[in-house]
């Protein structure tokens, strides 16, 4: 389960339905050009927040169809709605994908106990490991060592998605859990926390970065920082500009540019204007 994973995008037509055809082509394009070890799917960067459980298994269904066994597939089914995790882990876990991984519980204040009972009642439904997914910025949620300890307790917790700037926690992880897994998730930070030893990414970017994304992770585990810093600068000359114009929108349009039919983003996200279609396109000419 090691490797570079893209948090997959996923199209939609303007009304906010999934367009199989497109998605489709944003796994092959992943597999085939961008050559990652695996896809994390419906993850923040595929809008699963924004959609329906219906849609999610439609979504599950597409891409393990579309993959096969290419590539190892993750499953993200964490939800606010504690049935629908359960029901979506074991919907993934029967269509074959190699993991789980479920998002902190947010927007109420869990308490540590009841988010340790959240992981453990969605592990106890399925036979199928699980990945934590651990993004405080958006979820509010910090979790300590000892925590993110007491969550390892269970066997089937095989890891952790590492989205946070905290490379202090990142390396007391590293050292007190070496057989965990760990994946950073700031495709901006990649190169630092690959230093530390991580075992993957998992990256929004990737879709239209994850071959240099991949040589950075590669040169790293190789001692070769200074080759990798210098694929990390150009990394983040490119994510920079895509922060700038809008995260998800552009790189839905650079992957127009690249013949992917990656669709429109579902509402509340604003579509880019013409403006914003242009800048995407000067990224894809200037830094791809
Ligand atoms: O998009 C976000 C939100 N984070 C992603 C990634 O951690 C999300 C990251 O790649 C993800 O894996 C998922 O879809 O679940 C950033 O987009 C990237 O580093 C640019 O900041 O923060």
């Amino acid at each position: 389960m090691k490797g570079l994973y893209t948090a997959l995008m996923c199209s939609f037509d303007e009304k906010g339905n999934v367009n199989e055809k497109g998605l489709r082509e944003i796994v092959r394009y992943n597999i085939d050009v961008q050559q990652v070890d695996g896809l994390y799917v419906n993850g923040s960067t595929g809008e699963n927040f924004l959609i329906s459980k219906e849609q999610k298994k439609q979504i599950f269904d597409v891409v393990k169809n579309e993959a096969g066994d290419d590539v190892k597939l993750i499953a993200q089914v964490g939800a606010l709605n504690l049935d629908e995790a359960v029901e979506l882990a074991q919907y993934a876990t029967n269509l074959g994908y190699n993991a789980i991984s479920a998002v902190t519980p947010f927007y109420y204040k869990f308490d540590f106990d009841e988010i340790k009972d959240y992981y453990n009642t969605i592990l106890d439904s399925v036979d199928n490991d699980l990945i934590i997914y651990s993004i405080p910025a958006l979820t509010g949620v910090n979790m300590n060592l000892e925590q993110f300890g007491e969550l390892f307790e269970n066997e089937k917790v095989i890891g952790v998605k590492f989205t946070a700037p905290d490379f202090f926690l990142l390396e007391r992880i590293r050292h007190a859990y070496p057989d965990k897994l760990i994946y950073s998730g700031f495709d901006e930070m990649l190169l630092s926390a690959s230093v530390l030893n991580v075992d993957g990414a998992i990256g929004s970017t990737f879709n239209v970065n994850g071959r240099r994304a991949k040589q950075i992770f590669e040169l790293a585990q190789n001692g070769q920082i200074g080759e990798a810093r210098e694929l990390q600068k150009v990394t983040n000359d490119l994510i920079a500009a895509i922060l700038d114009n809008g995260l998800y929108p552009t790189i839905k349009e650079i992957l127009k540019v690249q013949g992917v039919d990656a669709g429109y983003c579902r509402k509340p996200m604003k579509a880019l204007d013409a403006a914003g279609v242009k800048q995407a396109k000067q990224i894809a000419e200037r830094h791809l």
